[in-house]
This record gives structure tokens, C-alpha cells and sequence, in this order.
């Protein structure tokens, strides 16, 4: 799949870049994200952290600068994604530099300096994973960064190879294109996408070897089901943004910020 800029007309959205990283490499990162998951954890099962739960009745703890999600269904403690994460381990900063994530963001962004907006680890794990509904990710970055979260590009990167039995994202071609999609009024985040009133019916759901990068924009209506299966889905989000602009950590949740969108 090759990488086409959000501004071309003619733009799918998003883009599978293979095996970018070896097998060796992928290891060292899985290493790297669950030697922070380990420290984080402790520390929030130790009763430093700040707890927030979230209307739909998610739990999030704050530790060291990072947001917890626990998994909100299982019997002993799962933790669903850390974000932001790379701060956290040397490995995954480096990560912001590597010019195999920011040559094709760059491509996709149509900006040729980019710098951090924020990064997470979703960890997906076998039988407990949990599904991400239809959504945009832009809602929840407008509420803190305004119109500037039209300008952030996503690169996923696989920790695990991806199968529609493991949670494999769906994502619609185009979708960015028309904005800001309607949202779900009845559902309790107030952050979904209303799939009444959003074509999803094209959705392209893309499985790939551990190693490879989905890069997408923050406007692309996408989702992913539970993990079935027996093995982990784990990956690492870097979203990019063009350079010198203050990254998410930095800017404040102003929920009354949705009223601007449909
Ligand atoms: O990891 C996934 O399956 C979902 C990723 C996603 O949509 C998100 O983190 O917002």
C-alpha cells in the first residue's frame, strides 16, 4: 500500500507499511513496552495513583505521567492501554526520531518537520481485550488541542502479528474527508461515532505481520472487535503532528469543547 497525502482528493486515508521493522527489532520493542507496563502497574496497584472513572464506567489512573486504562470486564486486574508512554523508556523516545515512521507521516501529513502530540500502548490481550467501537480519534484530541487535531497522524505499530481473530482494526477508506463525523448523543462518552448516521459499510480490516505500521489520521472512522483469540495484540501508537505545537499532556480537557462538533 503505497502512502498518499490527506489533501489528495483521490486518498484512501491510511496506509500498511509491511515488516517495516525486523523481527529483532519487534521483539525489543514489546520488551521495552511491557518492561514500563511492569513499572507502571506496580506502582498503581500500590495506591500512587489518581483514579478517574469515566462515564461509560471505565477506570483510568494517573501514574508517572501516564494514563492507566484498565480493561473493564475481567476478573483480575488488565490493563487495557498506557498513554502517553514513550517518555517512559529511551527505546520507545527514540522512536519519534526513526525516519521509517516519519518519512511516510511526513508523506500522509503534508508537513515536512513534525514533533510528538502524544503516544500510547494498547495491549489487547488474548481472550481480554476489549472491543474500541466505531469512533474518530479527533473528538477527544478537539476537546484539548481545537482545530489543531486536524493535523495528527497516528503510526500504529504491531507489536504482534494482527488477525481479525485478535482484534484487527477496521478503518473506512476516506472517511477523513468528510470532517468531523455525527455522534452517538445516547452513549455515555459522548465521543462515538453514530454509525446511524456514518456510512461504515466500506470497511477495510487489515491483518499484518508483527513489525508492520498503519499510519492514519485522526479524522479516519475506524474501530476494533474483541481479542478471541489466544495470542496477545499488542501495539504502539506515535501520533504525530506538525512541529513546535504543544503535545497533548500539555493541554487541559475541556469536555464542553464537543459542542463545536456534530
Ligand atoms: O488498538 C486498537 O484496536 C484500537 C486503536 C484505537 O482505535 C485507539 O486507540 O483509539
Amino acid at each position: 500500500m503505497s502512502v498518499t497525502p490527506l489533501h489528495d482528493p483521490q486518498t484512501r486515508g491510511f496506509a500498511l507499511l509491511p515488516r517495516l521493522f525486523d523481527a529483532a527489532e519487534t521483539a525489543a520493542l514489546g520488551e521495552a513496552a511491557e518492561a514500563v507496563l511492569a513499572r507502571v502497574t506496580e506502582r498503581a496497584l500500590h495506591g500512587q495513583a489518581e483514579v478517574t472513572v469515566w462515564p461509560d464506567g471505565h477506570r483510568l489512573e494517573r501514574v508517572d505521567g501516564a494514563t492507566l486504562h484498565w480493561e473493564p470486564n475481567t476478573d483480575a486486574p488488565v490493563v487495557r492501554s498506557l498513554s502517553p508512554v514513550t517518555q517512559l523508556s529511551a527505546a520507545l523516545d527514540a522512536l519519534w526520531t526513526e525516519p521509517r515512521l516519519t518519512a511516510p507521516v511526513r508523506r500522509l501529513l503534508g508537513h515536512d518537520r513534525l514533533g510528538p502530540f502524544t503516544s500510547k500502548l494498547n495491549f489487547k490481550r488474548a481472550g481480554v481485550g476489549s472491543a474500541f467501537p466505531w469512533h474518530q480519534d479527533f473528538p477527544y484530541w478537539y476537546c484539548c488541542a481545537g482545530p489543531a487535531a486536524r493535523d495528527v497522524v497516528t503510526a500504529m505499530i504491531y507489536l504482534d502479528e494482527v488477525t481479525v481473530a485478535n482484534g484487527a482494526l477496521s478503518l473506512v477508506p476516506g472517511s477523513h474527508r468528510a470532517g468531523p463525523a455525527p455522534r452517538d448523543r445516547a452513549e455515555p462518552t459522548g465521543l462515538l461515532v453514530d454509525t446511524a448516521r456514518t456510512g461504515v459499510s466500506g470497511a477495510v480490516t487489515v491483518e499484518a505481520p508483527a513489525g508492520s505500521v498503519l499510519v492514519f489520521p485522526g479524522l479516519i472512522v475506524h474501530r476494533s472487535a474483541p481479542n478471541t483469540s489466544g495470542t496477545d495484540r499488542r501495539s504502539l501508537l506515535l501520533c504525530f503532528q506538525p512541529a513546535g505545537r504543544p503535545p497533548l499532556a500539555e493541554l487541559p480537557y475541556r469536555h464542553e469543547r464537543l459542542a463545536d462538533l456534530p
